[in-house]
């Protein structure tokens, strides 16, 4: 049996190839459709394009490239060819991009074409050897070599745990690790999700998530390809487009912020609603509120589940029965989640404690990072989460905090520590500390508080501004408080719960 995972979404293709599997805008606002024959042929020719480069194995294919269909062919062509998909994240800047880039040490880069002239540099000092490009208008260089490909192409046999994806996620240092995820984590989290949330032939998907993440990139568009369903495909969130899409959808993932923008448009209601049968959230906390507000607007109970980087999803509300709010549901099948306290012991019903996980879903370790890796696995194989939570009478999990220090924003996880590091490096900061506020619509807000050097001012614009450009725009904080100096307990460390109580409200 070849265990590459795209032999397993191929399987789900439905017979018809002529169906379609994916409809969208073009930039100019005309509809594109692409059949199931057109994604198995286009990603064939960028896979044989793949294989002509004679990248060695294991290539690292590292992506930076605006939400397309064609972004999601490259995807499927990397899997098909054999090789590692490296998504990376827009907003992400010039050092940034020189890190992922030194350390996952690609055979490729693709990048956006207007981003080519900042990105070939880097790629060219770390040694990358080829440097290609792809529009989210089909244009660029990587479709160029691709259209003289044959739209023929063998998917290479893979094992079980050959590495599929690298998905960097931020680390508590300031240093972002590579969670390396192999072809059956994400096949068998894949197959396991379609029986939960019960897809079938006929499910339309509208899919307005961006793709260099778990969410948008795994469970979103593997669901509707392994089930064979059509895909109306959003290069970008917009509320009000997405309210006018839905009476042609039956399923829809986001995030915690989408829903509170979706409750924003006077036309979400039941009758907007009325085709759909799910709608998923994950990434972040959703608010008891939200979920009861979209209730009450719909009439349907938004199902709350949780996952990682690290291993894809984990617990999920169930389909059929009682979708509790502020809870992230039961684990999933063959998913063993367990929380314990700080000897290590099954803590007790409505404990506290850390989650710990293991299951086929979970990821081998960190990119070149054996030590951390060993640090974050117990004994007994169970990855430590950083996640805090507790069970209830019915064996539902509620995240109650992080054992991290990891502001969520929007869905996007911002390690303080990284910010931190950038503040102190610019003129008149003497030492910062950044927090998460919370956000109507972010969930949480960057918001660092920072001291200056004897006799140095500080402006809060001034600070913003030298941060916008250097690092990704969701890492910026959306405020900036000058202090004279931080809180510190008597052991000299920065009591942050003191500054969430000052500046928090
Ligand atoms: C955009 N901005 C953000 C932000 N997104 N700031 C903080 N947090 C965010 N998430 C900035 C913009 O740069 C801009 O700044 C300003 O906020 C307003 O931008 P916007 O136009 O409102 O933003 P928009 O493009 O609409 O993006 C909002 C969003 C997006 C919610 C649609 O953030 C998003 O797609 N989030 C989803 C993230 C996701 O997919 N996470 C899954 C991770 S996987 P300025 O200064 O330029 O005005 C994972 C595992 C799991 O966690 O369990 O799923
Ligand atoms: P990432 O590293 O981007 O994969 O983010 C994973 C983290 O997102 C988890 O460790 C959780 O802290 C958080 N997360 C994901 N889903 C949920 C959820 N439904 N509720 C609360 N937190 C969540």
């Amino acid at each position: 049996m070849n265990a590459n995972l795209y032999a397993l979404l191929e399987a789900g293709f439905p017979a018809d190839r002529s169906a379609c599997a994916l409809e969208t805008i073009d930039a100019q606002g005309r509809p594109l459709y692409y059949s199931w024959d057109d994604i198995d042929r286009a990603s064939a020719r960028i896979a044989n394009l793949l294989a002509s480069l004679k990248l060695p194995a294991g290539a690292r294919v590292a992506v930076q490239v605006e939400k397309s269909p064609e972004a999601l062919l490259l995807y499927l062509a990397t899997l098909r060819a054999g090789f590692v998909y490296l998504p990376l994240n827009t907003a992400y800047q010039a050092a940034e991009i020189d890190y992922f880039v030194g350390n996952a040490e690609p055979a490729l880069v693709v990048c956006a074409p207007g981003s080519a002239e900042w990105i070939t540099p880097i790629a060219k000092q770390h040694r990358v050897k080829h440097v290609l490009t792809l529009g989210d208008d089909r244009t660029g260089s990587l479709l160029d070599a691709a259209a003289r490909q044959p739209d023929r192409f063998r998917t290479v046999r893979r094992a079980p745990d050959d590495m599929a994806a690298i998905l960097y996620t931020s680390g508590t240092t300031g240093r972002s690790k590579g969670a390396m995820l192999s072809h059956d984590n994400l096949a068998s989290n894949a197959q396991v999700l379609k029986h939960y949330w019960r897809w079938r032939r006929g499910d339309v998907l509208l899919h307005a998530l961006p793709i260099f993440h778990v969410h948008g990139l795994f469970v979103a568009s593997h669901g509707a390809l392994l089930a064979g369903c059509k895909m109306i495909w959003m290069a970008k969130f917009d509320p009000r487009e997405v309210v006018r899409q839905l009476p042609r959808a039956t399923v829809f993932m986001g995030v915690p912020t989408m829903y509170v923008r979706l409750l924003d448009e006077p036309a979400f209601d039941a009758q907007a609603c009325r085709t759909m049968r799910l709608f998923i959230s994950g990434s972040a906390p959703l608010l008891p509120d939200t979920f009861r507000q979209f209730e009450q607007r719909t009439g349907t109970r938004i199902l709350e589940r949780y996952g990682m980087s690290e291993t894809v999803m984990l617990t999920s509300n169930p389909y059929d029965g009682n979708r509790v709010a502020g809870t992230v549901g039961l684990p999933l099948p063959g998913v063993e989640v367990r929380v314990v306290d700080e000897h290590g012991r099954p803590c007790a019903e409505g404990e506290i404690g850390a989650i710990q996980v293991r299951g086929p879903n979970v990821f081998s370790g960190y990119w070149r990072m054996p030590e951390k890796t060993r640090e974050e696995f117990t004994e007994d194989r169970f990855f430590r989460t950083g996640d805090m939570g507790k069970w209830d009478a019915n064996g539902y999990l509620s995240i109650v905090g992080r054992g991290k220090d990891l502001i969520i924003t929007g869905g996007y996880n911002v390690y303080p520590k990284e910010i931190e590091s950038y503040l102190d490096e610019l003129p008149g900061v003497f030492e910062s500390a950044v927090i998460g506020v919370p956000h109507r619509d972010f969930g949480e807000a960057v918001t660092a508080v920072v001291v200056p050097k004897p006799g140095a001012t500080l402006d809060e614009a001034q600070l913003i501004a030298a941060l916008k450009g250097r690092i990704a725009n969701f890492k910026v904080p959306k405020r900036v408080h000058v202090v004279p100096e931080l809180p510190r307990n008597q052991m000299g460390k920065v009591q942050k719960n003191l500054l969430r109580e000052r500046f928090g409200g």
